[in-house]
């Protein structure tokens, strides 16, 4: 313990999980489908044929899990709100079951003296609103809007963080243009209406939050210091392209009112015809923190002759590699965090980590420790170059649903035995323990939004 860095006061630690990925119970309490039950349920999508209809059981396990969360005495708990369970088809007056499920667990986290972060969206989107067009629909957007003034009228004087989008690049990319997430769609033109709606809907969650609630808004976008392969021109030029679309596609509308150069070859009509005037009003609202996911580093080369994509993804090798072959580089974190300052500057509000972590099966976990050790180090090297950062999530508090590698990925500080839903903290969890008892007494977040 005594070589990890100190930290700012009021800084918090937390844990992060997400709905479909922990609840199960799919079809009580009055939840709707939502696509990742559709895909999941399609066969080839997951790993072994693997879904999220029982999980790690937390709709009716959530009081034990709560308590695992104090037992680490962690500040904050990040976790997302099943659209489906609070509005069956997307639209429409709330369920009240649905409502009251996340009424009592912000509940039961504030009684633990847990800060609740909650996550409008990550990835569930309702079957129904799928079944109309998805994001590419201009009206997903519009009943993203009237989700969000459900929940802050709910929860609103009670939720310390909001965030509207988990990983919009991600869920665009995977689920949307190479098809390996939900709704396993393979766009390989006109995309950006989908992007832009995505956009659109932060922008709409953003005004209805901050009607209904005084907390901080913002969203957590999945970042990656782009490496071009080589210096040639050719790589070079891909990279850029990587870069824009995976760091700033999602950033530069909120932070600067205006799409990052180079983002027309996102759609052969018209850009006046999808991003309409003053959508970028609404997009480019103040947010007051900017969440950031950070897994690895991006090694980017020029596109084999023919592909329809602009850049080439490579796998980067020398560093050591996570049990899901994802390779280990924390200072990455480091360096994306201090190119988003010297990018966006003062328009950067204060950083948050809402995700970090690895897949690392064993009890026994040196390295998930060394790997949180390692991120946060590059966190406090942030913070040192002049980085604001807040706050720090783990991914993730237990081992859930790793979307299409199903069960086979395990992410958790704790264990959890699939059949017979038995937690076991491993050596990490009482790791982590350490590192959040040790943080110094945090103010109201509420009181002082941005610091
Ligand atoms: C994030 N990639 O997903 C999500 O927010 C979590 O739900 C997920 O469990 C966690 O990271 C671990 O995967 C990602 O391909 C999925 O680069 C894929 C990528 C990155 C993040």
């Amino acid at each position: 313990m005594s070589d990890l860095p100190q930290f700012p006061p009021g800084f918090r630690f937390g844990v992060s999980t997400a709905s479909y990925q922990i609840e199960g119970a799919v079809g009580e309490g009055g939840r709707g489908a939502s696509i990742w039950d559709t895909f999941a349920h399609t066969a080839g999508k997951v790993r072994d044929g693997q879904n999220g209809d029982v999980a790690c059981d937390h709709y009716h396990r959530w009081e034990g899990d709560l308590d695992l969360i104090a037992g680490l005495g962690a500040g904050a708990y990040r976790f997302s709100v099943a659209w489906s369970r609070v509005q069956p088809t997307g639209s429409g007056p709330a369920n009240p079951e649905g409502l009251d499920f996340y009424e009592r667990l912000v509940d039961g986290l504030l009684a633990r003296n847990i800060d609740p972060l909650l996550t409008l969206f990550h990835w569930d989107l309702p079957q129904a609103l799928q079944d109309l067009g998805g994001w590419a629909n201009r009206d997903t957007p519009m009943r993203f809007g009237e989700y969000a003034e459900l929940l802050g009228e709910r929860l609103g004087d009670r939720v310390k963080l909001w965030i509207t989008l988990n990983e919009p690049y991600i869920h665009f990319a995977l689920g949307h243009v190479q098809g390996i997430h939900a709704p396993g769609l393979q766009m390989l033109s006109d995309q950006l209406p989908v992007v832009h709606h995505l956009l659109l809907g932060h922008g709409l969650a953003v005004s209805a939050l901050h009607r209904t609630s005084s907390s901080p808004v913002t969203l957590a976008n999945n970042y990656s210091p782009v490496w071009p392969k080589s210096d040639s021109e050719a790589d070079q030029m891909a990279a850029a392209v990587y870069d824009m679309v995976q760091n700033h596609l999602f950033t530069a509308p909120i932070l600067l009112g205006e799409y990052p150069p180079g983002y027309e070859f996102l759609t052969t009509a018209d850009v006046d015809s999808i991003v309409l005037e003053g959508d970028l009003e609404v997009i480019s609202q103040p947010i007051q923190a900017m969440g950031v996911n950070y897994y690895n580093p991006s090694l980017i080369a020029a596109p084999p002759e023919g592909d329809p994509l602009p850049f080439a993804r490579l796998e980067l090798e020398g560093y050591p590699k996570t049990a899901f072959d994802w390779p280990v580089v924390p200072d990455g974190l480091r360096e994306l965090l201090v190119s988003l300052k010297e990018r966006y500057g003062d328009r950067l509000p204060p950083v948050w980590i809402t995700e970090s972590g690895c897949s690392w099966p064993d009890l026994d976990d040196q390295f998930r420790i060394d790997y949180i050790a390692g991120d946060l180090a590059a966190v406090r090297a942030a913070i040192d170059a002049g980085v604001d950062v807040r706050g720090y999530c783990t991914w993730s508090l237990m081992d859930n649903f790793e979307w299409a590698e199903g069960y086979h990925q395990r992410f958790g500080l704790v264990h959890v035995d699939f059949d017979t839903q038995v937690r076991t903290p491993r050596r990490s969890y009482e790791w982590y323990r350490q590192v959040c008892t040790a943080a110094a007494p945090r103010p109201d977040l509420q009181q002082d939004p941005t610091g």
